[in-house]
């Protein structure tokens, strides 16, 4: 029954987890390093059942100005009150949105608890997000973001090691400084016909299309979102002086936006992130216009869990995903994941969960280890 509608759950209570896990290498990136997260994780209790969602804003305001302890403040004071006041706390997936569109913006704290109140659902129901979401593939190939390294000996060292783990696409993050000279040492290093991408993070102006277009003799897939999210006239502009497929993240926060993007001629291929865009089922809805328009798309990442990491994959299963994703093994980011199935990494391809809901289970004693703060919602 793919994308039809579910009976509405009764909402007992929500939950509202923080916790704490290093990275198992410091992720640098053009606006910031990041060394451990700060998660914060939504568990709705719902007529026995529970669910769960991530929320994947970091713990500073530097991705987009969504950030940890303003998402659980959100989710705590405007979105999770609207929910228990709606029809005595009776409230579908599919309605979530509608219910909070009141609230302007914070589509990461609305992603995480629709999310949650989803895989609530489907377990009640016994269906999993990738038949839900109208999944087509039962495992996806996996690529891999690197990190902006101290020198250009450490990031081939680093790109080597992903290789040799079977990851079948690097994506190099890339900023003003470090970027041509990078690229072209990894060309030269392991060669022409390794799947390459580069992402931004919004570091460039509009006045650096000739700069960025010396990117073009590395035959590169795509170049993420150089220029700031606001900005989709200038990754006009950009595309037209760049021979590389111009691909947005930040930009694309809604369908509408994607829409916009594409036919203002601002992009070639998508990310699509479901936090970005207010939820999973939005995500949807971006990778069905962009499929209308013939613009293909793939699954960003937001160091997720393994509760984020198996609903990417439900949603990387999707027909128009057919440029590969940053959905990478857990082990990528993790030493030790909160679920009893972390992503691994099969011959460069990763399975997508068929269990109901996301498809894993949490592991209750490592997440109580881990586990900052804990605040309980009744309805
Ligand atoms: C991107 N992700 O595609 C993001 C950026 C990113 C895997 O490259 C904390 C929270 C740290 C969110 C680091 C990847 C983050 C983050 C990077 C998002 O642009
Ligand atoms: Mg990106």
């Amino acid at each position: 029954m793919p994308r039809e509608d579910v009976t509405p759950l009764r909402l007992d209570a929500v939950e509202l987890r923080r916790i704490e896990l290093p990275l198992v290498s410091p992720f640098r990136t053009s606006f910031g390093t990041e060394t451990a997260r700060d998660i914060l994780l939504v568990r709705v209790v719902a007529e026995d059942v529970d669910g769960w969602g991530e929320c994947v804003a970091g713990n500073e305001p530097l991705y987009s100005s969504e950030y940890v302890e303003a998402c659980q403040h959100v989710l705590q004071h405007h979105l999770i009150p609207r929910l228990f006041a709606h029809d005595r706390g009776r409230v579908s997936a599919q309605q979530v949105a509608k219910i909070l569109e009141p609230v302007k913006d914070h589509r990461m704290s609305k992603g995480a608890i629709e999310a949650a109140v989803l895989d609530a659902q489907l377990r009640a129901c016994g269906t999993n997000f990738a038949t839900h979401l109208g999944a087509v593939r039962a495992t996806v190939p996996s690529g891999v973001s690197v990190g902006i390294m101290d020198s250009i000996d450490q990031l081939v060292t680093t790109v080597g090691r992903y290789l040799d783990d079977g990851y079948v696409r690097i994506k190099l993050k890339i900023e003003p400084g470090w970027d041509i000279e990078p690229i072209a040492e990894i060309r030269r290093v392991f060669g022409d016909s390794v799947p390459l991408q580069v992402d931004a993070n919004t570091a460039y102006t509009r006045d650096d299309g000739a700069h960025l277009a010396q990117l073009d003799r590395f035959g590169l897939l795509l170049i993420e979102q150089p220029l700031p999210e606001d900005d989709v006239t200038g990754h006009a502009i950009i595309a037209r002086e760049v021979g590389t497929p111009i691909c947005l993240d930040e930009s694309i926060t809604s369908a509408e936006a994607a829409i916009d993007a594409i036919e203002r001629g601002a992009c070639s291929i998508v990310n699509i992130k479901a936090g970005r865009v207010g939820g999973y089922l939005e995500a949807v809805r971006v990778h069905d216009v962009c499929a209308e328009r013939g613009v293909p798309v793939w699954c960003g990442g937001m160091l997720e869990t393994g509760i984020g990491r198996a609903m990417n994959l439900a949603l990387a299963a999707l027909p128009n995903f057919t440029v590969t994703g940053d959905v990478s093994a857990s082990e990528r980011f993790w030493a030790r994941d909160i679920v009893d199935e972390p992503v691994r990494l099969n011959d460069g391809h990763v399975t997508v969960p068929t269990r109901p809901g996301c498809g894993v289970e949490i592991d209750q004693e490592f997440l109580d280890s881990v586990t900052t703060s804990t605040v309980t919602l009744a309805s």
